[in-house]
């Protein structure tokens, strides 16, 4: 029986991918190439320093540890300036119902999210409250695909992962949760999706009580 709903943060409740577009983007201009819509897609659900890689890769550029935490402090400023802007008319469609929906009915929520922003992101849509637990950036060691954020998750809600379902836009997002010995459910494109239980395309596509059917 499903107990536990655990969702990601960007993509499934909220867009902050194009706040990060547009911070990574003004880096790698000052840093004299070009970064792309396209290249954006390799960052979603990546970490900050992962996703610093991959930008410095695609301008073929090598940096030392240090310069490297310098560009990361950078961008997270610049993005940081964004969200600390953000209002709750941000939240993706169906997002907030959908969580009401699983307090109405005892279904525990917890977040599993990369960012080490997630906290200051919640606050700012007034979504705190919805979650019973918050796992992120902040208290994980592996990256997704890794199962920890979810395995975690699982675990401050005192639930097993067998009873929990993800819902994730990211492919390392899926195959985390399927590490991780829970249903998910896949938020965007069914191809990329492809290892997801089912994919639909937001929140508000769904019903809760397809979700507690899956099995
Ligand atoms: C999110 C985004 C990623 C971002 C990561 C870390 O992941 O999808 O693009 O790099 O968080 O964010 P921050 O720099 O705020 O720590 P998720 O897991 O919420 O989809
Ligand atoms: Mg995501």
């Amino acid at each position: 029986m499903i107990k536990a709903c655990l969702f990601d943060l960007d993509g499934v409740i909220v867009d902050t991918a194009k706040y990060h577009y547009i911070a990574w983007k003004e880096l790698a201009s000052e840093m004299g190439f070009e970064f792309t819509l396209e290249h954006n897609e390799r960052l979603k659900g990546v970490s900050r320093m992962a996703s610093l890689d991959i930008l410095l890769e695609i301008g073929g550029v090598t940096k030392s540890t240090e310069e490297k935490e310098e560009l990361a402090d950078r961008k997270n400023e610049h993005y940081r300036s964004f969200i600390l802007q953000m209002k709750p008319d941000e939240i993706l469609p169906g997002a907030k119902e959908f969580l009401t929906e699983c307090k109405k009915n005892g279904i525990a929520t917890a977040l599993g999210s990369a960012s080490k922003n997630a906290m200051t992101i919640l606050e700012r849509l007034e979504l705190t409250k919805y979650f019973d637990a918050i796992i992120d950036g902040t208290n994980t060691t592996k990256a997704k695909p890794d199962p920890e954020v979810f395995l975690k998750g699982a675990d401050a809600l005192n639930v097993p992962p067998s009873t929990c379902v993800v819902f994730e836009d990211a492919e390392a997002g899926v195959e985390a949760a399927i590490s991780a010995g829970m249903k998910c459910v896949g938020i965007g494109s069914p191809s990329i999706l492809s290892k997801a239980n089912m994919v639909v395309s937001g929140l508000n596509e769904i019903k809760l009580q397809d979700i507690i059917k899956l099995q």
